[in-house]
């Protein structure tokens, strides 16, 4: 799938070790602590792909497929599957290269599509880095296809962060020297082949920071479809450069603000409200970068806050502003492990409940992106734009100029109080019929030009031309 295709799709992303088994079981023990296998598997996940469908998501994203380091070590094992040894293999665990194969025919059957995780800055030894036996590697057989050992010691120093290893002592991350022609052309053959034999659709690519820029580009254009960096940075001038080299980037310019915004009822709403200007103008194309609140790597979203009503709002956020939404694995069943690996939690211990509130809402915000998408052909590509802020509130809009779809967001918590808030800018003018989408109420827009939005417990409130609302499956028959 090209860039342009992957914008409207929305992502389910999961670690393939702990989402669903072979065996159906959903009560298989997986401790998080001990950082071992607990028997997740392609297979598993096919078996499961009515539970991701059922929320409306339209791909998903797995964790990397290739061969790892066998060993238990200190740092536990590779069942995140960060730690390849051997690009040509798949990893034994989750299954055989012919499961790979089923399961992205069985996405493909459902008109589902398929995102693989890949890492071309590193490939993983458990030992320290001045004990690597660099025979053990497949193709990278040898110490000269790797920068010389050195633990990175400052993110602030770019040449350290591309030539230096991630990792510790324990299990180290042997760092491909990948300004050498011979690695490159090995990569890109590599991804080149990865997406024909599997049929993959898009690409989530691992530690883009760590690799010199100028890598990129060829790499992308190898793999031949969309693909959306990791560049594990909060500042949007240093991220979004990434993406004049590669198709999109994870969104962490906007994490950090939209956490803090809706972890509680005294979050900077203004902090946000710039960054989405920010990002709108940094990055190239701010519609092609992926969204998220939660992943593998940081604490889970309730971890910070038990409340439904803002984990509501963030999740409105993520699919109603520019970018393609990404929902992480147990978000729907509001899941709290912190940081990793407490994150990273069995899916198959909630039963796949699909009666879960957020899983509805999910499955609700999802229907009215789609919505949004089949009324108007420049939706996912006009630029969200906010226009209303106050200390607990932010507004915005997107879509084309005449009937834009209009999100309110509150962090004031499911105790927030009932109000009607007078909004205006939304550039709908009086009298113009509306319908919230989230309650079905239909609301008209008052003499004064302001929408009167019925604000209570801290919920989102979504508006949408009520004439244009009428095919979207969405509040009956309206
Ligand atoms: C394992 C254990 C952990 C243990 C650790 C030492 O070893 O599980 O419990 O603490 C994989 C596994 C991990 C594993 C690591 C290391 O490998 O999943 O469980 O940790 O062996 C990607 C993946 C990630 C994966 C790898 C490695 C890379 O998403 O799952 O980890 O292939 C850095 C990298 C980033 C990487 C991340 C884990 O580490 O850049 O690619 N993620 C700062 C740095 C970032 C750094 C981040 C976290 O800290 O700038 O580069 O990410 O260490 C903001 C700033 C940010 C700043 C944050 C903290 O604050 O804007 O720049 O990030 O304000």
């Amino acid at each position: 799938l090209t860039p342009a295709e992957w914008r409207s799709q929305s992502i389910y992303f999961l670690l393939t070790d702990r989402f669903g088994r072979t065996d159906n079981s959903v009560t298989a023990t997986c401790n998080v602590n001990d950082r071992i296998y607990c028997g997740g598997s392609w297979q598993g996940i096919i078996n499961q792909l009515d539970y991701i469908q059922g929320m409306g998501f339209t791909a998903i994203w797995i964790t990397p497929v290739t061969k790892q380091l066998s060993q238990n070590t200190g740092d536990g094992t590779s069942y995140h599957g960060y730690w390849q040894q051997d690009i040509y293999d798949v990893n034994p665990n989750h299954g055989t290269s012919d499961d790979l194969l089923a399961l992205s025919k069985a996405l493909h059957t459902r008109g589902m599509y398929l995102m693989v995780d890949v890492v071309a800055n590193h490939m993983g030894y458990a030992g320290a880095g001045n004990t690597v036996d660099y025979s053990v590697f497949t193709p990278f057989s040898s110490s000269s296809y790797f920068h010389p050992y050195c633990l990175i010691s400052n993110y602030d120093d770019q040449s350290n962060v591309e030539n230096c290893w991630l990792g510790d002592t324990i299990v180290s991350l042997p760092d491909l020297d990948t300004t050498q022609s011979s690695v490159q052309v090995l990569w890109n053959n590599w991804i080149g082949d990865l997406v024909s034999n599997y049929s993959i659709d898009g690409l989530r690519v691992d530690t883009v920071k760590h690799v010199q820029k100028s890598f990129w580009p060829g790499f992308n254009d190898a793999a031949g479809v969309y693909a959306v960096g990791e560049i594990f940075n909060g500042d949007p001038a240093y991220t979004c450069d990434y993406q004049n080299y590669i198709d999109g980037v994870l969104n962490y310019p906007i994490y950090y603000p939209l956490l803090r915004a809706f972890q509680s009822s005294s979050g900077s709403i203004g902090d946000l409200y710039n960054m989405i200007g920010t990002v709108a103008s940094d990055c190239a194309d701010s519609t092609l970068l992926g969204n998220f609140i939660e992943n593998h790597d940081n604490p889970r979203f309730p971890s910070y806050t038990s409340d439904y009503s803002q984990a509501k709002n963030v999740i409105s956020f993520l699919f109603l502003s520019d970018g393609i939404p990404i929902v992480y694995s147990g978000q729907e069943q509001h899941y709290s492990g912190g940081s990793d690996p407490a994150n990273r939690e069995a899916i198959w211990l909630s039963g796949y409940s699909t009666t879960a509130e957020l899983y509805q809402y999910i499955a609700t915000t999802n229907k009215i992106r789609k919505a949004a998408v089949a009324a108007d052909s420049s939706y996912i590509t006009t630029k969200n734009v906010p226009f209303y802020q106050d200390s607990n509130t932010l507004a915005m809009k997107k879509g084309s100029g005449s009937s834009p779809v209009i999100t309110v967001l509150s962090n004031a918590g499911s105790s927030g109080s009932s109000y009607i808030l007078p909004l205006s800018g939304s550039g709908y003018s009086s009298g113009s019929k509306l319908l919230e989408i989230y309650t079905c109420t239909s609301i008209t827009v008052d003499s004064s030009g302001n929408i009167p939005v019925p604000m209570a417990s801290g919920l989102p409130r979504v508006f949408v031309l009520a004439s244009s609302a009428s095919k979207s499956g969405l509040c009956g028959s309206y």
